[in-house]
């Protein structure tokens, strides 16, 4: 490092768009669960933006375990440079991260934080992994954090019994709840964190359970920006272009969206002074964000991955997989959703296609190709659910799903890590296959927190998903 290091006393030699509001007037309004390179690009630019009107809406970033950006970022006094990498470069410090605890070190501030009445919002991006959910998207008991939980209540490592332990103290100190926004790629997810909550809740008291109920919203989300994670690379490009070092910038492309359920309630932020779209039809663009951009990402990572490529934009050098993709989409995923009022999925599918060419960032497949046994479900199941209800065809549905296997079976042959909440077992199935779709593809289908049994058990389902293996 041969610049300053960003901080509140560098700030002003930062040659980057600036805060546009006096930080110390910041109130903390928000608290965020999983401060990771997502929520830095999304939501806490929308709250910067926000600040610049209503100096209520500051961030207290609450990670669960890791120390990596309190540990990057308290140095900087919570600043951070997010750098917009498109046709048009910028670079913008955000100042909406005033303060930045982690639960496991620090339980009792971070309850502090999320009992105080003057939160008002709590949300949270914690991938899909961090709601502990079973096959069906139920808290899943027998998880071991949420065990964990259930015999530790007083000191909890899940979301569902962080909230809890939170919204008991609340409704004790008869403080009004606060209200809870799940930024993470799962289909209904309000719903899904709101029935989580409930039954974990009911493990420890049926009427808080039932005030919760009644009481908390929990609002669906449809969150939308391509953000690669960080490398060596932006922290010299970021220095070099503003003249102060930053130890953890963030790097997104210029598109961004984000779509709220309109049921935030009166003491809400106004979000959509800062372009955030309030609906009643969260559902319309979620289903076509997961199963159009996320289904054409990971069919993108397995299948790209497999012939050499590396990064999203190379693939899309590669007219044979771009034209199976656009196929897939428009023939075979299309048909499923019902578009937002005023959207043409068509346009949508166009302009996704574009963001995948964008040469300014370097979008590794393999970011996109972790944790497949979670992204895969919410991205390509409930389409091939509803194809198989109204006779369409599977054949290209499959192919992602059987590009998974082969690539799980070559990362586990080569030894090489498999990152993914379902690890271990994945490991077993690759070393165990054989490479023949009548072996392999059956141990696969086998996962039960993965598939649902009315589609593994379905024969049209198995024989689609050993062709695409084969072909692989
Ligand atoms: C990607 C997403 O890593 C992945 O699995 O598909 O992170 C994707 O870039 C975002 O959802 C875009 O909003």
């Amino acid at each position: 490092m041969t610049s300053k290091r960003l901080s509140r006393a560098t700030l002003a030699d930062a040659n980057a768009i600036r805060p546009a509001y006096d930080l110390d007037k910041v109130e903390l309004g928000v608290a965020h669960i999983g401060p990771g390179a997502f929520h830095r690009a999304h939501q806490a630019w929308y709250f910067d933006q926000l600040l610049a009107r209503d100096p209520r809406w500051g961030i207290s970033a609450i990670a669960p375990r890791s120390r990596d950006v309190r540990d990057a970022l308290a140095p900087q006094d919570g600043l951070y440079v997010l750098a917009e990498l498109d046709a048009q470069i910028s670079y913008r410090v955000i100042g909406s991260l005033r303060e930045l605890h982690v639960a496991s070190e620090d339980l009792d501030a971070t309850l502090v934080r999320l009992t105080d009445p003057t939160t008002k919002l709590v949300t949270m991006t914690v991938t899909e992994k961090g709601y502990c959910l079973d096959g069906k998207g139920e808290l899943d008991l027998n998880h071991a954090t949420i065990q964990h939980d259930l015999a530790n209540p007083a000191s909890p490592q899940s979301i569902a019994g962080i909230l809890t332990l939170a919204l008991a103290q609340r409704r004790a100190d008869k403080s009004k709840p606060f209200t809870v926004l799940s930024c993470d790629n799962l289909a209904d997810n309000g719903a899904k964190l709101k029935r989580a909550v409930i039954r974990f809740a009911e493990t420890r008291d049926g009427d808080l359970a039932r005030w919760i109920g009644d009481n908390v919203r929990f609002p669906a989300t449809m969150v939308d920006s391509i953000t690669p994670a960080t490398t060596d690379a932006l922290r010299q490009q970021v220095e070099a272009a503003t003249g102060v070092y930053d130890a953890w910038p963030i790097q997104r492309e210029s598109f961004v969206q984000w779509v709220i359920e309109d049921t935030l309630g009166p003491d809400a932020p106004d979000l959509a002074s800062v372009g955030v779209i309030l609906t009643k039809d969260v559902a319309a663009w979620d289903r076509a964000k997961l199963r159009l951009l996320n289904a054409a990402h990971s069919t993108l990572a397995y299948t790209g991955w497999l012939v050499g490529h590396e990064t999203v934009a190379d693939v899309m050098t590669d007219p044979k997989l771009v034209s199976f993709v656009r196929g897939m989409l428009l023939d075979d995923v299309a048909p499923s959703l019902t578009p937002p009022a005023g959207l043409s999925l068509a346009d949508y599918v166009e302009m996704v296609l574009t963001r995948f060419r964008n040469p300014a960032i370097r979008h590794e497949l393999q970011q996109i190709a972790w944790d497949g046994s979670q992204k895969l479900p919410v991205r390509i199941l409930g389409t091939l659910r509803d194809a198989r209800l109204h006779g369409r065809s599977i054949d290209r549905l499959a192919v992602p799903l059987g590009a998974w296997m082969r690539f799980v079976m070559q990362r586990a042959k080569s030894g090489e890590k498999i990152t993914d909440p379902l690890a271990e077992q994945l490991q077993a199935i690759g070393q165990a296959c054989n490479g023949e779709a009548e072996h392999d593809v059956p141990r696969f289908l086998a996962i039960e927190s993965m598939f649902p049994r009315d589609l593994a058990n379905d024969p049209s389902v198995r024989i689609a998903i050993e062709r695409a293996y084969t072909r692989a």
